[in-house]
């Protein structure tokens, strides 16, 4: 039987030796000017970017948002960056979607049937059915927000309610009970350590970890904790891997070797 998104992710994980996540969040305003900063340039770097590292990472993640600015050009290009990583690595579209059930399901046929991702970032700010439709194909997975990286994620996500459970800790206990396909993983932002250990307890779900480099979260505690009951943690990092040194291929493989490294380090 085909694995389910979860296996898949420990397997890459394992052949690659990599927890690394390197965020594809293409931005002209941060390339130096003598960079092309045509969409066909930037569509080069991406793909030169992605040769060269496709054996330090194990996913690579594209938030939509940095593809649709540009409209449907766009669009065609986040497209091709995907298939042109075919499945070398895990795909995630960064995309925190999640609507009513019926909507939901467009979501996953566009993301997952047309564009061809492995995998979305979820919000679930409308319950389950904002979740469900994504989780339906075992071999896609939803990384649905749980505690999320910027400072305002806390107006929300630690709320409490009369029984005093946090926010965070419902949803990612409702993810739980949702993981029946093995599919399921949370986004814990690497600026919260303090409270990473309590979410690690709740259950073993894979994280997605961004918060490293640009928004300075701590990494050797995402490491560590987030592996902890044999579970997986990936780490993204966008801006500090593709604007590092002077954006030549040269700066950016050396900076994904280095998180690369200190990851593995701190496993050992
Ligand atoms: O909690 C979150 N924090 C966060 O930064 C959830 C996210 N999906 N992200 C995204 O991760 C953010 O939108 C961006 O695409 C990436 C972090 O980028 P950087 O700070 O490493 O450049």
């Amino acid at each position: 039987m085909i694995d389910t998104f979860n296996e898949r992710l420990k397997k890459v994980s394992l052949k690659k030796n990599s927890k690394l996540c390197i965020g594809l969040d293409i931005d002209p305003d941060r390339m130096p000017n003598h960079m092309d900063k045509s969409l066909q340039g930037i569509e080069s770097h991406l793909k030169e970017i992605i040769d060269s590292t496709t054996e330090i990472c194990l996913a690579y993640k594209l938030n939509m948002a940095f593809y649709e600015q540009f409209g449907f050009k766009g669009y065609e290009l986040m497209e091709k960056i995907v298939s042109y990583i075919d499945s070398r690595n895990i795909t995630i579209a960064d995309g925190k979607r999640g609507d009513i059930g019926n909507t939901t399901k467009k979501y996953a046929i566009s993301i997952f049937d047309t564009i061809g991702f492995d995998s979305i970032t979820v919000s679930p700010y409308m319950g389950a059915d904002s979740i469900v439709p994504f989780i339906s194909n075992r071999a896609k997975g939803a990384f649905v927000l749980c505690l999320t990286s910027n400072e305002s994620g806390k107006d929300v996500q630690k709320f409490k309610n009369d029984n005093n459970t946090i926010m965070y800790e419902y949803i990612s206990k409702l993810c739980d009970k949702l993981n029946t396909n093995d599919n399921i993983g949370l986004v814990v932002g690497a600026t919260n350590p303090e409270n990473m250990q309590q979410i690690r307890q709740l259950n073993s779900l894979p994280w997605l970890i961004p918060g490293i480099g640009a928004q300075g979260g701590d990494l050797k505690q995402s490491v560590t904790i987030s592996n902890e009951k044999k579970s997986i943690g990936l780490i993204n990092v966008s801006r500090a891997i593709l604007f590092a040194g002077d954006c030549s291929i040269h700066d950016i493989v050396k900076a994904a070797e280095n998180y690369n490294y200190q990851i593995n380090g701190y496993l050992k």
